[in-house]
Formats: structure tokens, C-alpha cells, sequence
């Protein structure tokens, strides 16, 4: 399937969007929006691909929704076609998603890593919910899992003084999972990739959905959630490759079995 706004590639397990529309430092419009969702899907059901990498390029990993689309749109306009409401999908994908960001990831694209598993950015990232000085606020996820993310005192901060904050501040309060130096960004998200990759499918989607669980449920139910998890594992036979290896002193060679 060919893209206009983002560029999808695939190659030893790891599929790769790239959101392309550097003239609008990848700002995310529809088309985008369509664009990435339905590529990640596509991925999704490849058995090829056994984790998704987001990323933008060295300047911008998206500098948010796209003002000038939404600029003139009525209430009843985005209301009735509950405006981004399909970037949901993406956090209905059930492999892993690594977003991996450079530059600016502002409102919706701040938003839109926080959507992925887990965060990898460069030095040079940028991170904000600058919406409240367009009159708006955040729509996509900012005010909910910034929250969880980073707790109310920064979420609270960051969503109304609209102040951009850095990598290194953003892996300090929980957003990030770690920092590296620009020119590394994509190796070192590849390597992480390329690591989860050689693990067995069935554990790394029980590991997302346990993960995700501890957002949706009580300490007691994602508990509960996890553990039955964890015994679902012995049904399998990664389960015996993986205990079997570590006994022989090997590596595991995991089926998806
Ligand atoms: N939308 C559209 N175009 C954009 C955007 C954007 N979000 N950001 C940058 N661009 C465009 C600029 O208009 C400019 O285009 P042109 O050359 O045609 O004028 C080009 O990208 C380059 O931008 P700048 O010249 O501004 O670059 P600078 O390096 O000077 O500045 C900044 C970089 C600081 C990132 C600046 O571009 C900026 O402030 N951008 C807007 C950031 C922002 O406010 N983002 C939040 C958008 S709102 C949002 O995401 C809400 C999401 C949820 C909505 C839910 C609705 C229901």
C-alpha cells in the first residue's frame, strides 16, 4: 500500500512509520491520521513484523495537529465527527509500539507518543500541551495520560503555561523512557526493537496488555489480570523453550507457539 504522508517500511520484524510532512514539521492532519492508523493495523496483521517503530525526523516528531485544517472547523463539525477519536486505533494495536522522538512533539504529537508502549528520545526532543495558547486544550490523550504519565503537578503545569519542556526533563518526570544523543536515535531504537523482537509474540502482547491493564483497572483486578496472564504463559511452548535454554545455558529460539 503506497502513503502520501508517512513512509512505512518493514525489514527483520520491525515495522517502521515515519510521519513525512516535514514542510509542516509532520503536523498531523487527517490524512495522517488515516495514514498511520491504518499502516500500524497493516502491521499489526503481518506475521512479519514483530514490532512497530514511530518516528518523525530529526526536527520535528510532530509539532501537533494540524492548525490550519482545524482552524476554521465548527463545534458541530468536529462534535459531530468526533474529531480524533480514530486515533484510537492505534492503541487497539497489540504489538508493541516504540515511538522514537527528535525535535518537537508538541499537542497532538506529544499526544501521539504517548500513545506507543514507550518513549526513546533524542537530546534535542521537545515535549509540550502548548494548546492553551490557541485558545483550546488538549484532545487527544494530554490531559489523561500526561496525567498518568507524569502526575497532576507537571501534567497541570506543561497543559496550562503551554511550556515546552526538554529530554532530559521528560525522562525525569516518567515520559521518556530513556535519552540518547540525536544521531543515535534510530540505531538505538532499532537495537531496542530488534531485542524485543527475538522474544516470544505471545509474552511481549501479555506484557502490553498487563501493562495497559494497570491504567484501566484496580491494583487488585490488574493483579488478578496479570497473574492469570503470567499462568497462561505454561501453555505454551515458548514458556518450556525459554526455561529449557536457560537451563542448557542457550539462547531461546521462540515459535509464537
Ligand atoms: N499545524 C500546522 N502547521 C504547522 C504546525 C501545526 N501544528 N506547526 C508548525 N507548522 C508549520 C508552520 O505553519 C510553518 O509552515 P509555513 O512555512 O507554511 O508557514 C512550518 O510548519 C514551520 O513552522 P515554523 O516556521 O513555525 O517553525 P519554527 O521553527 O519557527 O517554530 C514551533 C517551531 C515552535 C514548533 C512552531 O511551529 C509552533 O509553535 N507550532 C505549533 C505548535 C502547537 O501549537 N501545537 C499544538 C497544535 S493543537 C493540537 O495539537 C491539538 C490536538 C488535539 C485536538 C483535538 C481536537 C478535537
Amino acid at each position: 500500500m503506497s502513503y502520501e504522508t508517512i513512509l512505512a517500511e518493514s525489514s527483520e520484524g520491525i515495522g517502521t512509520l515515519t510521519i513525512n510532512r516535514p514542510g509542516a514539521l509532520n503536523a498531523l492532519n487527517s490524512q495522517v491520521l488515516a495514514e498511520l492508523t491504518s499502516a500500524a493495523e497493516a502491521f499489526d496483521a503481518d506475521p512479519e513484523v514483530r514490532v512497530i517503530v514511530i518516528t518523525g525526523n530529526e526536527k520535528a516528531f510532530a509539532a501537533g495537529a494540524d492548525i490550519k485544517e482545524m482552524a476554521e472547523k465548527s463545534y458541530a463539525e468536529v462534535y459531530l465527527a468526533d474529531w480524533f477519536a480514530g486515533w484510537d486505533r492505534l492503541t487497539r494495536v497489540r504489538k508493541p509500539i516504540i515511538a522514537a522522538v527528535a525535535g518537537y512533539a508538541l499537542g497532538g504529537g506529544c499526544e501521539l507518543a504517548m500513545m506507543a508502549d514507550f518513549i526513546i528520545a533524542a537530546d534535542t526532543a521537545k515535549f509540550g500541551q502548548p494548546e492553551i495558547n490557541l485558545g483550546v486544550m488538549p484532545g487527544m490523550g494530554g490531559s489523561q495520560r500526561l496525567t498518568r504519565a507524569i502526575g497532576k503537578a507537571k501534567a497541570m503545569d506543561l497543559c496550562l503555561t503551554g511550556r515546552f519542556i526538554g529530554a532530559e526533563e521528560a525522562e525525569r518526570s516518567g515520559l521518556v523512557a530513556r535519552v540518547v544523543p540525536a544521531d543515535e536515535l534510530l540505531a538505538e531504537t532499532r537495537k531496542a526493537a530488534a531485542g524485543i523482537a527475538q522474544k516470544s509474540l505471545l509474552a511481549t502482547i501479555g506484557v502490553k496488555e498487563a501493562v495497559n491493564a494497570a491504567f484501566e483497572t484496580t491494583l487488585s483486578q490488574g493483579l488478578l489480570f496479570e497473574r492469570r496472564t503470567f499462568h497462561a504463559a505454561f501453555g505454551t511452548q515458548d514458556q518450556k523453550e525459554g526455561m529449557r535454554a536457560f537451563s542448557e545455558k542457550r539462547e531461546a529460539k521462540f515459535t509464537d507457539s
